[in-house]
């Protein structure tokens, strides 16, 4: 990237902290005053605080950047936009909203900046435990203000994180079958319920591996940046980018784990 485009990502990354960390105590009080509808069925819910949050970031931040158009879990607006050419933000208000309603404290915001359909900077706040996973493109990945970095660890022998990608009737036989061909083939898994933290928690070096069989762009478009400026791989079931106009299938992972996890659900998807 060119230096005026760093810079430019750089200030957007210090607004969109500044925006996450009080959009984060929208979260945070919200316990027990929590209502919420049907989407999609009765497993793919939203809050007024789903609302509330993207509402709050869109608003501050059209003010600073005018120019920057939203793709917004809430805005029903998936491939009605032209996300290839211009600037967006693409945004999960409260990614692990189920978490968010059952009171886990396992959820997160998450914001990527895209440019002509490149994935420039990616932030996603953990507003429980007040940590910032990110990532500028070619700059590296950090949590805070520590670069971080994937293991080096087969899928013998670290976690693999997934999601039952349950919103989806049409997956279910699916989702079940790659899940018993996974657990047979690994050491053990991981379903913490927020995609965007575990897509972190692999570039962070916690899980060496992730999959689930349909994600949104919201859910991964911050994350899949983390992880390639953390030094790991990340694709749809195929072995192709992610989609940034549809939702995909998606498997990540450090160079090892991933190559012996594409095999495993290639045998099967
Ligand atoms: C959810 C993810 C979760 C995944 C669900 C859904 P939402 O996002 O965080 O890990 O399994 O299918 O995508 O709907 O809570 O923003």
């Amino acid at each position: 990237m060119e230096t005026n485009e760093i810079l430019k990502a750089i200030k957007i990354k210090k607004d969109v902290v500044k925006l996450c960390k009080k959009a984060g105590k929208i979260i945070l009080d919200a316990y027990g005053k929590i209502n919420f509808d049907q989407k999609t069925s009765s497993r793919d819910l939203v809050t007024q605080y789903d609302k509330k949050v993207q509402e709050y970031l869109e608003s501050n931040l059209s003010k600073k950047y005018p120019e920057i158009n939203f793709l917004a879990e809430e805005s029903d607006d998936l491939g009605k936009v032209d996300i290839y050419h211009g600037e967006f933000f693409v945004i999960d208000p409260i990614d692990g909203t189920s978490n968010f309603i059952h009171n886990l404290k396992h959820s997160a915001i998450s914001v990527g900046y895209v440019k002509d359909g490149e994935v420039v900077l990616g932030v996603v706040y953990n507003p429980y435990t007040k940590d910032f996973y990110s990532a500028i493109k070619g700059q590296g990945a950090y949590l805070n203000a520590e670069n971080i970095s994937v293991n080096n660890l087969s899928v013998k022998n670290g976690l693999v994180g997934y999601g039952t990608a349950c919103y989806y009737d049409d997956l279910r036989q699916q989702a079940k079958t790659i899940h018993n061909l996974v657990t047979d083939n690994v050491n053990d898994l991981r379903r913490p319920g927020t995609a965007s933290l575990d897509l972190c928690y692999l570039a962070s070096g916690k899980f060496c591996a992730f999959y689930e069989c349909r994600l949104a762009p919201w859910d991964y478009c911050a994350g899949m940046l983390i992880i390639a400026e953390a030094g790991g791989k990340i694709t749809d079931f195929d072995g192709k980018p992610l989609s940034l106009e549809k939702k995909c299938p998606v498997i990540a992972g450090n160079p090892i784990a991933y190559k012996e996890l594409f095999d495993i659900i290639s045998a099967v998807k």
